[in-house]
């Protein structure tokens, strides 16, 4: 742990160790699990020898404050969480980045007019309870307590059991009013993901927003029974129309211009072999453009889901998870940083972020530093260390902007 100051590149480096995932590839750290544990004492820690006052909030976001925590602040941070097998770069960036603008300003000898502050957000990928940005949710009141402690992770843990065992009093998670209103503007530093910076050559782009995107849980039922003993005649095997859906799915989003549509996880139940299946659970990730579009698109996958559950005699349930709308980002603040920092290219993304949920409350920005290959959510997710450290500077000269 060093205490002078640091590159954001240095600080990474501090990070590389924690919560690899040699099945994967990657890194898979989520919420509440020991790898995750071990970035939050990390950042503390880093955050105190920095002489930066901490503070974790009821929804177990990290909070850690330059000067004396006040109303009307700047804050910056990110998420150290990660999806399974991911990158080094979403979340972590943002974090150690705004570490390092600190120690810019500092060596700066700069002294803020308005409190300063990083947030580290809890569970924004959803890796662990499958909803994504559930600290940020949570701190604006979005999601409903409730619904966010019943959530069971794969292994049928509640997110109120192991909020318990980590430490966490489930009741305090709700609306947090006070700290929403210290927050004056928030400006989130992450990782390109997808190409748009490389092909213009610009090292860092301003964010515009946020496309629509949400998840949503087909469950398809069947009845279980032996491979060897059923014939075909006799079977209704779930993971059959489960196969036709993902089919439906390329083919209906790749006739919808801009839409994305994903399945990457599939749990069989029991899941053996030699076993037909009783239940498939298949999630949708489906994002587009259009405002109202995302919807359509899902209700003509499902239509294909229950027609093929119908043909193999099983049924089907969907239940959407979590849904946002466009993100715009406050224009003014738009404009101010894109001035600030010498016009850079403005791009739309399609990742989500904590800054989609606090845009609805408080002035927000985004800066995204590029990504060569834009490759995301995989091992190969990467950042020029230069690149990293155009990104600190510009993240400290914004910060200077907003808070002097
Ligand atoms: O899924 C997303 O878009 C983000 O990386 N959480
Ligand atoms: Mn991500
Ligand atoms: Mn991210």
């Amino acid at each position: 742990m060093s205490s002078g100051p640091m590159s954001a590149n240095a600080l990474l480096d501090e990070l590389a160790r924690v919560g690899v995932d040699r099945a994967r590839g990657g890194y898979s750290r989520h919420v509440f699990t020991s790898a995750e544990g071990e970035l939050r004492e990390w950042f503390a820690g880093a955050a105190r020898a920095r002489g930066l006052e901490v503070q974790v909030d009821r929804n177990a976001n990290v909070w850690a404050w330059f000067g004396r925590p006040g109303a009307d602040a700047v804050v910056t941070g990110s998420h150290l969480d990660s999806v399974p097998g991911g990158g080094a770069y979403d979340g972590p960036l943002g974090v150690v980045s705004a570490l390092a603008a600190f120690d810019l300003l500092r060596a700066q000898g700069f002294t803020p007019r308005r409190p300063l502050a990083i947030v580290v957000f809890a569970e924004e990928e959803g890796g662990r309870f499958g909803v994504p940005c559930l600290g940020s949710r949570l701190l604006t009141g979005t999601i409903a307590a409730e619904r966010v402690l019943a959530l069971r992770d794969g292994d049928g843990d509640t997110f109120a059991d192991v909020a318990r065992s980590a430490g966490y009093e489930p009741t305090h998670f709700g609306p947090d009013e006070e700290t929403l209103s210290r927050i004056g503007t928030f400006v989130e530093l992450h990782v390109e993901q997808g190409r748009g910076l490389a092909p213009l050559d610009a090292p860092l782009a301003v964010g515009s927003g946020i496309i629509p995107h949400g998840r949503w849980r087909f469950t398809f039922g069947g009845q279980g029974n032996h491979a060897g003993t059923t014939l075909m005649a006799d079977r209704r095997d779930p993971m059959v129309p489960a196969a036709e859906m993902i089919g439906a799915v390329r083919r209906c989003a790749a006739a919808v211009p801009e839409a994305r549509a994903t399945v990457g996880r599939l749990v069989p139940t029991p899941g053996g072999t030699n076993v037909i299946a009783s239940q498939v659970d298949v999630w949708l990730d489906a994002r587009l453009p259009e405002p109202g579009k995302v919807r359509d698109l899902v209700a003509e996958i499902t239509e294909r889901a229950e027609a093929a559950a119908k043909l193999e005699g099983c049924t089907v349930e969907v239940r959407e998870e979590s849904y946002e709308g466009t993100a715009s980002f406050d224009a003014a603040l738009r404009d101010r940083l894109a001035a600030l920092l010498g016009d850079p290219p403005v791009l739309p993304t399609g990742a989500g972020h904590d800054a989609a949920v606090l845009a609805r409350f408080v002035p927000t920005a985004m800066l995204y530093v590029r990504n060569p290959s834009g490759i995301s959510h995989a091992p190969e997710e990467f950042a020029e260390p230069r690149d990293i450290d155009h990104g600190t500077a510009e993240l400290a000269r914004v910060l200077r902007s907003l808070a002097e």
